[in-house]
């Protein structure tokens, strides 16, 4: 028996999206998971990363061969038009394939999805255990997280009590992705190659546009250990030298975090290496080893210049803390990657002129400006479509670069202007360009810094 899991291409980002210009291509860590898990296990399973390998929707379901007895689909919500016409099309080439889809969007939207005639079940939150169950013969029934049909009628499964148990969790299936294709976001990375990792699941915070039951509140992350032995393997079998971690919040558990840095130190690991943190859980000590240890850039979500804003976002930070944040990481020799939103509920334009303004002054070494978007599942999300603000016209419109919500003191034409002009207004300045200039310290990264900053002035 085998599987093959597929991660859809995104429809191709318009001129007007910055992540069209600066992103990455990151490995499909959800399916390279399932698939290690699977291997494991027994069950041969194989990866085909539409998004990486820059396949037509067309050309995947000819990858598709009598060989699987079962495909799975992960999918975002701004993925899903894709997914489900790959599973359209598959079912339609194999009708007794059963076709399973799992991911974010399904498990947000299981009841309608399962009713589609070519999805023949949803794994909903964490996959590993149900997958394997599934493709392994145990009966629907008695899967926790599952969705499926029965003589035509939708039954869904109970959640299962217990959250995967990360420390058992095997390395990623590498040798099943395309591993040449990866890369990480310009502006990210100090040295190529470069590439993506997730070394936890979980945030301490609980904000207002993010979905923190998708793979359950608790923060759980790997071993130190671990973390490193998955680094070295990396560097060994790919010749990676840099690592962008993925995590919500790489400093989440501060011990493991220390043991990480402590191992990079001791063993004299060559890497270099920068990770997303909130700003309430680091501080100078911390941020001295992390840099010892490698890391050269911290992303922090600052998200907002307004206070009021951020307490509504429930952010649980504010502008005065965020700026010491910043100033603390930049001290320790990190570079500061600030992301903001623009377009909150309850934002005027004064608060986007704040915004500006503050992330101006407390120089971070790189802005994002981020479109604030009510992803399905979030608190944000049930705002925006109980007081009708909802304005997509379809799910590929979720991609951060279009306003999605009418919001009554802020028009979107408002919040498109503002998108472009914050990038204008913090990019477009001789002081913000020497001072990033003199922070450079290789030719690779002259490079990278020309291309991210042409980017950033073509796109404002
Ligand atoms: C790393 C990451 C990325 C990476 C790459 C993601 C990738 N290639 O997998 C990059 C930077 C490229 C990225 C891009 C985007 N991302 Co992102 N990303 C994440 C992040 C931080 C981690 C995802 C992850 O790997 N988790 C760990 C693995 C183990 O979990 P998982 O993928 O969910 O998979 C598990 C289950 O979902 C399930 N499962 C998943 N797929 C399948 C399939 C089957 C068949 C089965 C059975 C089970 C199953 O089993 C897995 C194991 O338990 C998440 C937040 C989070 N903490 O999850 C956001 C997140 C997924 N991203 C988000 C967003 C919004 C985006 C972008 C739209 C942003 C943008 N700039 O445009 C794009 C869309 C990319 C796309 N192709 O769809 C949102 C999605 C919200 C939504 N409703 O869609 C999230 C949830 C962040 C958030 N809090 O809002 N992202």
């Amino acid at each position: 028996m085998a599987v093959l899991l597929i991660n859809p291409p995104r429809t191709l980002l318009a001129d007007d999206n910055i992540w069209g210009k600066i992103g990455s291509c990151t490995p499909p860590f959800g399916l390279a998971l399932l698939a290690a898990v699977l291997e494991k296990n027994g069950v041969e399973c194989d990866v085909l990363d539409a998004e990486a390998e820059h396949l037509s929707l067309d050309s995947i379901v000819v990858r598709v061969t009598d060989d699987y007895q079962w495909v799975g689909i992960t999918s975002t919500t701004v993925a899903i038009d894709n997914a489900l016409e790959i599973a359209r099309s598959i079912k339609a080439a194999f009708p007794e394939k059963p076709i399973i889809l799992g991911g974010v969007h399904p498990t947000v939207f299981h009841e309608e999805l399962i009713q589609k005639p070519y999805v023949d079940y949803i794994i909903r939150n964490e996959g590993e255990k149900p997958l394997l169950d599934l493709v392994t013969g145990i009966l629907p029934s008695e899967i926790f997280n599952l969705s499926y049909k029965e003589g035509g009628k939708a039954l869904h499964t109970a959640q299962s009590p217990d959250l995967y148990d990360v420390t058992t969790q095997p390395m990623l299936a590498y040798h099943k992705l395309p591993m040449d294709r990866y890369f990480s976001a310009l502006g990210s990375y100090r040295r190529k190659p470069a590439i993506g990792f997730i070394a936890s699941r979980g945030c301490p915070g609980r904000c207002t546009f993010c979905y923190p039951e998708m793979l359950g509140r608790k923060v759980r992350v790997l071993t130190a250990r671990r973390i490193a032995d998955e680094i070295l393997h990396l560097k060994e079998k790919y010749g990676i030298r840099e690592i962008s971690f993925y995590d919500d919040t790489f400093t989440a558990i501060k011990r493991v975090v220390e043991e990480f840095c402590r191992i990079l130190i001791d063993e004299k690991v060559d890497l270099t290496w920068s990770c997303f943190a909130r700003t309430d859980t680091v501080n100078e000590e911390l941020l001295k080893l992390m840099k010892k240890a490698g890391c050269h850039q911290i992303s922090y979500g600052i998200e907002s210049g307004s206070a009021r804003i951020l307490q509504s976002l429930n952010k649980r930070t504010d502008p005065a803390k965020n700026e010491e944040a910043i100033g603390v990481a930049q001290r320790a020799g990190m570079n500061v990657r600030a992301a903001f939103m623009v377009g909150n509920p309850g934002e005027t334009e004064s608060d986007l002129q704040k915004t500006i303004r503050y992330a101006i002054k407390v120089k971070p070494d790189i802005a994002i400006f981020n479109i604030a978007t009510p992803y399905p599942g979030t608190a944000m999300y049930r705002e925006a479509n109980e007081k009708g603000w909802l304005l997509a016209e379809g799910w590929s419109d979720f991609d951060l670069s279009k306003p999605l919500m009418n919001l009554p003191d802020l028009p979107p034409e408002t919040i498109k202007a503002y998108y472009k002009k914050a990038y204008t207004k913090f990019y477009f300045r001789p002081a913000y360009f020497i001072r990033r200039l003199l922070k450079i310290k290789n030719l690779e990264e002259l490079k990278m810094n020309v291309d991210a900053f042409r980017a950033m002035l073509k796109f404002g």
